[in-house]
């Protein structure tokens, strides 16, 4: 059992609301929740479910080089990518699709990156501040701390001015907290007081590393020892998710400094599909967590609110024409010329590049006939 009395739980894993004195200060983010914004964190999750099957689909039948699930965190996801306004800037890993789509890049950005047909780019800044898929483990959080310090120095913290104050929140795993540069990315915030939330989705693998073997301490934990306010939140609870990363997004905006949240939550499918779990982790595990998934407590919850069968079958229904429509447009593409591999190396032309490509042009024309 990994949560502890100190972990927030606003939703049990039955789908009731938890009562207890530690929650009062979250309560009132979920009280101001209409019904459809309720269904909406709901929608996001299970059409992110239905989208992750595509994907391992895809893979398995060669469209795609590999996948990477999110099978299991889409309550760590949705909740904290609800939480975060407009303007704040989002750091993530390589696991986070939920919150991408949330922040506006197409599904299948992510999904051409992983048929080989992009080295895996987007604009943050034409997707609401999303940044890159960062494949180095921790080297995001040096990012987002840095980032962070830019904002402090540019004024952008604690004018009061709800659409100007900005945070930076940055995705990593549980594995990463035992990398150097996360360390680092903390002592920085700390003594910068950077706008900025540390979401650690506590997946509790680390590829076939159990998380017992990264830390002898919670590790929400070490976010205390840098001094950085630091809370343990069932990540399988999309309200916990939303109503803590939003105080904490809250309080980085106005100049309060950096926070931390774990998010307990269970990576239910492969580490990718280059991976097979069966081999070092137990089905009893599985079980475990399965009893906990978010989106059956989730449905549970609204169900005793009263949504009719009608708002889970037009949700169901959206996750399969989502899923019918990534094949689609997946299948479609264009295969990139072989070229394009030097476009994006430097921001303006540059005589290496332009040398290399030279190079690569002469040698696929040797094969021509008569060369
Ligand atoms: C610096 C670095 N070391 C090792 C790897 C290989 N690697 C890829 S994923 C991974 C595990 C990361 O686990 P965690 O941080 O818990 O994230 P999760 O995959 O569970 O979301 C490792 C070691 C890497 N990509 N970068
Ligand atoms: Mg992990």
């Amino acid at each position: 059992m990994p949560y502890t009395a100190a972990t927030v739980q606003l939703l049990s894993p039955e789908g009731t609301l938890v009562q207890r004195d530690a929650n009062e200060q979250y309560i009132p983010y979920v009280d101001k929740l209409s019904d459809d914004a309720l269904y909406e964190f709901h929608r996001h999750m299970v059409v992110m479910r239905r989208f992750d099957i595509e994907a391992a689909n895809l893979q398995r039948q060669g469209q795609l080089a590999l996948w990477i699930p999110s099978n299991g965190q889409e309550a760590a996801q949705v909740g904290s990518a609800l939480a975060a306004k407009p303007q704040d800037h989002l750091f993530p890993a390589y696991r986070e699709h939920v919150i991408a789509r949330i922040r506006g890049v197409d599904p299948v950005t992510i999904l051409a990156m992983l048929r080989g047909h992009s080295h895996g780019g987007w604009d943050p800044k034409e997707h609401n501040n999303f940044h890159l898929y960062t494949l180095v483990i921790g080297s995001q959080t040096l990012h987002a701390t840095g980032y962070a310090m830019g904002i402090n120095l540019d004024g952008m913290v604690g004018t009061g001015d709800p659409d100007k104050d900005t945070a930076v929140m940055v995705y990593f795993g549980d594995g990463s907290t035992s990398q150097g540069d996360v360390s680092e990315a903390m002592v920085f915030a700390a003594s910068y007081q950077t706008p900025q939330v540390f979401f650690l989705q506590n997946n509790h693998w680390a590829i076939s590393v159990p998380v017992s073997r990264q830390s002898r301490t919670p590790l929400y934990l070490r976010g205390e020892g840098f001094g950085i306010p630091s809370v343990q939140i069932d990540g399988n609870d999309v309200l916990a998710s939303f109503a803590v990363t939003k105080a904490n997004l809250d309080a980085a905006r106005s100049g309060h400094g950096p926070s931390f949240i774990e998010a307990l939550t269970y990576r239910m499918g492969a580490h990718t599909t280059s991976d097979d779990p069966s081999k070092y982790r137990h089905d009893s595990e599985l079980e475990f967590w399965g009893q906990r998934d978010p989106i059956t407590r989730f449905e549970n919850f609204l169900r005793g609110r009263g949504a009719s069968d009608t708002v889970f079958a037009d949700i169901a229904a959206e996750g399969d024409d989502l899923a019918a429509d990534i094949r689609k447009r997946i299948t479609e593409l264009e295969v990139p010329a072989n070229s394009t591999m030097f476009d994006h190396v430097y921001s303006d032309p540059h005589p290496v590049m332009d040398a290399q490509r030279q190079a690569l042009a002469d040698f696929e024309t040797s094969f021509e006939e008569g060369q």
